[in-house]
């Protein structure tokens, strides 16, 4: 961080009512993780480093924008009550267990749909050069239906505000799982182009293969990086650096849409990669030292103590700030035992992407297919 201490303006969005909603007990997705970040931040201080703000809910209408009129209508008066009927028994709009429809689900979609499109109107106006929603990053939810624990797609609603002003917008997605939802969103367009890095191979959701790259004029839009287990910091690095250099060459993204999925930490619930909290981080950091207008959301995170660490570590990132590794006290600080430190530690399980030179196919595959984008 010492390499880039030059200021950025960084626009921070919370609603302190997002951490109160519960998927239910024993769901892994808990929105209690945001309000826990946001301790830590407060912690360290850095709120008067930024502007602290708290965005507009985002209205019914504002999310037929991308989804179909009939789903919001139903998401806006679904309950834990009324969800067997509305559903029709469980088959339409939300399917299985992943996505109930827990109290206030709507309120909660309003929020984290609230903040990304507050946050990407900051960055078109100027007044921010990133800005930051952590309850943002639901990557998956679809134009008629929830999806893996997904029920309103902030990002694409956040990007096509960014559309109104800029004329090309990258998104980059480092959460565990593909993110389909944004991917489909802008198949068929070159105004955004999508790279997700995921897990692929009898996980969720089963897409982004590499042949998986857009279609129409979107063809060669979408770059897929399927992943195996066990990726450590210094595998994702030779991957993520040259594709995204590359990328950022030939694409000249006018700004970037990073979802900071951090299922993708050593030790998650349900991910299965072996970053630690500083190889994660180094994505954050490489688009701040490109100073192209920057959105940073969140997305999964499923070992609550190491999201809220890496999301905290993630803003001072953003603002260019050093931080003791000690943590400050604060209202959680027992959750943080036994090191009591703002780290995130990566384990020994094995490496899968360095049999066979996979991940080096992956790479060349990728760089090979962005040579060949029309010119
Ligand atoms: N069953 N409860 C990532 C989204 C991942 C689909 C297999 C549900 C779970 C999971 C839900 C308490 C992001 C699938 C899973 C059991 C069909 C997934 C409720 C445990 C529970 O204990 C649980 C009753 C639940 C859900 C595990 N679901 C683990 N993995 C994935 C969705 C979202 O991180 O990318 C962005 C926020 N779903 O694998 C099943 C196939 C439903
Ligand atoms: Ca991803
Ligand atoms: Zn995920």
């Amino acid at each position: 961080m010492a390499e880039t201490p030059d200021k950025r303006r960084v626009a921070y969005y919370y609603d302190p009512d997002v951490g109160s909603y519960t998927y239910g007990l024993g769901h892994p997705m808990k929105p209690h993780r945001i309000h826990v970040t946001h301790h830590l931040v407060s912690a360290y201080n850095m709120l008067d480093k930024m502007h602290v703000l708290r965005a507009k809910r985002a209205s019914a209408e504002t999310m037929t924008r991308f989804h179909t009129d009939e789903y919001v209508h139903f998401l806006s008066r679904v309950t834990p009550e009324t969800a067997d009927e509305l559903t029709y028994h469980g088959t339409r709009f939300l399917v299985g267990e992943d996505n109930p429809a827990f109290e206030g689900v709507f309120e909660f979609c309003s929020m984290s749909a609230g903040g990304s499109i507050a946050a990407a109107n900051r960055l078109a106006s100027g007044s921010a050069d990133i800005a930051i929603n952590w309850a943002g990053g639901l990557h998956h939810a679809k134009k008629r239906e929830a999806s893996g624990f997904c029920y309103i797609n902030d990002i694409v609603l956040g990007i096509l505000e960014l559309l109104r002003t800029y004329p090309r917008v990258l998104y980059v997605d480092i959460d565990c799982h593909h993110g389909d939802g944004v991917e489909e969103a802008f198949y068929t367009t070159d105004r955004v182009m999508t790279c997700s890095f995921h897990k692929y191979g009898e996980y969720f959701p089963g897409t982004g293969t590499q042949e998986d790259r857009g279609r129409g004029r979107g063809k060669g839009y979408a770059v897929n990086v399927p992943l195996k287990d066990g990726i450590t910091d210094e595998s994702y690095k030779s991957v993520f650096e040259p594709v995204i250099s590359r990328i950022l060459e030939v694409y000249r993204p006018s700004a970037v849409w990073l979802q900071c999925g951090s299922d993708s930490l050593a030790g998650d619930k349900l991910g299965c990669f072996n970053l630690t909290m500083h190889g994660h981080a180094a994505c954050v950091q490489f688009f701040r030292k490109q100073n192209i207008p920057l959105v940073l959301v969140g997305g999964g995170g499923y070992t609550v103590k190491n999201v809220a660490r890496t999301w905290c570590y993630e803003t001072a990132c953003a603002l260019g700030i050093e931080v003791d590794e000690r943590l400050p006290w604060n209202e959680y600080f027992e959750w943080f035992g036994p090191r009591y430190r703002l780290e995130v530690l990566g384990n020994n399980m094995e490496d899968l992407n360095m049999r066979e030179g996979s991940l080096d196919k992956v790479r060349i595959n990728a760089l090979k297919h962005l040579s060949e984008l029309r010119p």
